[in-house]
């Protein structure tokens, strides 16, 4: 950018919405790396990530989100928190809507955050479902909500996110490169192994029960320079739920086992060993105690 030359840009931006709309989606399209987890799910996203999109000339620091819902535990609560800090200190805002349905909360949550007086983008997101002409009304909608500029994008296929991009460098001003530039995550390689068996157990269990799953890295080790063993435990809510999470004859944790532990070898670059244990923790969504220990707590 010729504007910019000789200047360096950076800004904090976070990306906030509803449950399942595709914020993680959008990080992950954003960076360029399996930076957060995704899933079908809502409320997959438990705590503040953050992705770092490096360029010569800018740094863009990219905070993904909980959805915003009403919290009913304490980790909801935790949750609840990380959307209102993110909000804290930032440069720019995305909000993401889900054009794919209609839900009235969602009007009432972007209107709120349409109240943010920092440059702040709307992003109609999934259109890769939706026919053209249904963006429309969705767009005269919004219009009058004060935001800099109202984005169709597909996350999924990165459709629209290049001029998303472009949009939010407009808005930056001159900083610091606050991270090293190799780096597109300050999340430690255990949280992020945390997560991956975490997202397969979304993906694999049903209805309440990945709600209930917190997932806890008891060791790591390099046992040589190509293998990797990893002790998890896995916490459920139930003696019931347990059963399901390991299924008949060990079937859904080998299953869950084997899924998690591809996607750790590909973070990892080396074989892994990965042993899982579930450990019934009755309430741990209350407890703060155990909320610490799975690292849902004061961050900063
Ligand atoms: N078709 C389509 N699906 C999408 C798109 N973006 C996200 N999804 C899907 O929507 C679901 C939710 O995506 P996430 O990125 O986990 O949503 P989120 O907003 O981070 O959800 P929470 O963390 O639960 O608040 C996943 O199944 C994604 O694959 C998109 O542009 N098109
Ligand atoms: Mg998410």
């Amino acid at each position: 950018m010729a504007e910019a030359k000789g200047i360096f840009k950076s800004g904090f931006v976070s990306i906030v919405g509803r449950p399942n709309v595709g914020k993680s989606t959008l990080l992950n399209t954003l960076i360029g790396e399996k930076v957060a987890i995704t899933s079908p799910k809502p409320q997959t996203t438990r705590n503040q990530i953050i992705g770092i999109h490096n360029a010569e000339d800018h740094q863009i620091v990219f905070v993904d989100t909980p959805g915003i819902h009403k919290p009913r535990t304490k980790l909801g609560e935790y949750m609840d928190k990380s959307v209102q800090d993110s909000l804290k200190a930032i440069d720019a805002l995305i909000v993401i809507a889900d054009v794919s349905r209609s839900d009235p909360r969602e009007r009432e949550t972007i209107r709120t955050l349409a109240e943010n007086k920092i440059p702040k983008f709307l992003v109609l997101n999934k259109i890769d479902l939706v026919h053209p002409q249904q963006l429309l009304p969705i767009i005269a909608d919004y219009a009058g909500d004060g935001f800099d500029a109202i984005l169709p994008i597909s996350a999924k296929t990165g459709e629209g996110v290049s001029e998303l991009m472009e949009k939010l460098l407009s808005v930056l001003k001159e900083g610091p490169r606050y991270y090293p530039q190799e780096q597109y995550t300050p999340q430690t390689e255990r949280q992020i192994i945390a997560e991956l068996i975490r997202e397969r157990a979304l993906f694999l269990l049903q209805e309440e029960i990945p709600h209930g799953i917190g997932v806890e890295i008891r060791s790591m080790e390099e046992k040589s320079p190509t293998l990797t063993e990893i002790f998890a435990d896995i916490y459920c809510e139930r003696a019931s739920h347990k059963g399901i999470i390991i299924g008949k004859q060990g079937a859904m944790l080998s299953k869950l086992g084997s899924q998690a532990r591809a996607q750790i070898e590909d973070l990892l670059g080396t074989q892994v060993m990965l042993k899982l244990w579930v450990k019934v923790r009755p309430d741990w969504r209350n407890s703060n105690n155990d909320l610490k220990n799975l690292g849902y707590w004061e961050q900063t």
